[in-house]
């Protein structure tokens, strides 16, 4: 959902592909000849096939600087970047997989870290605010979590929802009959 949502932000031409996980389809041969992990997303590009959502989100917002996704000519700002998506790949994303107590635990450090901001770097939307929002998206659909719980990242949440990029994909993806990952 996340590389779907970026594509849109940046208007980028892309035929979507849905691969079901029930069906196995990502255990294709098909499939694993251009990921051999199996896993989704993958993007194909012109230059080869391109794996994991935080280089996917980064190639798509460099590609497309015109959409401003991703702090240009400030190294550290760029790095912070791949900072927020290299912890929400490697940390927020499989915590769910280690229980509901870890999971808000970790989330609880997704909180602080965003701060009184409005965005994950500051005052814009970069890629890493996609990344973010997809994994709480569901994480919030997933637990039943207390009234009032994570108010900045709930307030994150609600104002990627009011982008019309993300609410196409949400839109598109539930026609399509979106089965939720972990
Ligand atoms: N580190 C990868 C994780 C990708 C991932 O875990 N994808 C899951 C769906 S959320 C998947 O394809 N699972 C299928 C499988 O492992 O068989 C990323 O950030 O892109």
């Amino acid at each position: 959902m996340a590389p779907h949502i970026a594509l849109h932000e940046v208007g980028a031409a892309f035929t979507p592909r849905q691969v079901s996980l029930r069906r196995r389809e990502n255990r294709s041969a098909e499939f694993l000849a251009l990921n051999p992990e199996g896993k989704v997303p993958l993007l194909l590009t012109e230059g080869g096939p391109l794996t994991e959502v935080a280089a996917i989100l980064f190639w798509l917002a460099r590609r497309h600087p015109q959409a401003g996704l991703l702090p240009m000519g400030d190294a550290l700002a760029e790095a912070q970047v791949i900072s927020w998506m290299s912890f929400l790949a490697a940390t927020v994303h499989p915590a769910r997989r280690q229980g509901v107590d870890h999971a808000l635990q970790v989330w609880s450090l997704a909180e602080g870290r965003l701060g009184g901001a409005p965005y994950a770097l500051g005052a814009t939307c970069s890629v890493a605010d996609i990344h973010l929002f997809r994994l709480f998206w569901r994480f919030k659909g997933s637990a039943a979590l207390e009234p009032g719980a994570f108010p900045r990242l709930t307030a994150h949440h609600d104002r990627m929802m009011a982008r019309p990029a993300v609410r196409r994909v949400l839109r598109d993806e539930a026609a399509m009959g979106y089965e939720l990952p972990a």
